[in-house]
């Protein structure tokens, strides 16, 4: 049986390169963790739950000793309803207190305008079917975007045409990239590398061409790169 899954698994696989889990910036890393955080509580409840179930089919099964008894009628539980339903508010605690601390270092409003002036900014403009991406002193690229390591870019989102969506899986999350609003994507200390982009939103019938490579690049290059 395992063999027989091994070849459509494999295939399926194959054109998969998405490295969400793979991250290689803080806003990544912090992504991937909530993902690894919440499936160790879920595998943890799944555990419970098939031991316990294993467990009470085999204790309770009809034998040749219980065949005609019929068992007792048992009207609630507050030891165990107490239990269970403390064990659950429990989990969502500890589940929340992560997700709302980075739902918050992530979201695009900046803390303060020191760290807006220290941030890096670059416009992105998506449409059919390509990437544009204007840089701070008016440079301009197209599918090929050059960031600094180690520090915070926002990236100004806007689109020319249909509602896109801006992913470097490797770095973090998508955002939606509409047209008429713009909106803000703060990505926090990539590292030096070469990462794939792309579009996450069909958005026409080229939309798999919308992709763009990522370079980050050290400060000192950075700065070179953008007087060229
Ligand atoms: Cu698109």
């Amino acid at each position: 049986m395992k063999k027989l899954l091994t070849i459509p698994i494999l295939l399926l696989l194959a054109g998969c390169d998405i490295n969400v889990l793979d991250a290689k910036s803080e806003t990544g890393q912090d992504q991937a963790f909530l993902i690894w955080f919440s499936f160790g509580l879920m595998m943890i409840v799944l555990v419970v739950v098939f031991v316990l179930f294993a467990r009470f089919v085999w204790k309770y099964r009809e034998t040749d000793q219980n065949k005609h008894t019929l068992p007792k009628d048992v009207k609630g539980n507050k030891k165990l309803e107490i239990t269970w339903t403390t064990l659950a508010i429990l989990l969502l605690v500890v589940l929340a207190v992560p997700t709302v601390a980075i739902t918050y270092d992530q979201s695009p409003v900046l803390s303060s305008s020191e760290e807006a002036e220290q941030a890096v900014h670059v416009n992105v403009t998506g449409q059919q079917f390509f990437w544009t991406f204007e840089y701070e002193n008016g440079k301009e690229t197209t599918n090929k975007l050059v960031i600094p390591a180690n520090k915070t870019i926002v990236f100004h989102l806007i689109s020319k045409d249909v509602i896109h969506s801006f992913w470097i899986p490797q770095l973090g999350g998508k955002t939606d990239v509409l047209p008429g609003k713009e909106l803000l994507y703060k990505l926090k200390n990539p590292k030096e590398g070469t990462y794939e982009g792309k579009c996450a939103e069909f958005c026409g019938v080229q939309h798999t061409k919308m992709q763009f490579t990522t370079r980050v690049v050290s400060n000192e290059e950075y700065e070179n790169w953008l007087k060229e």
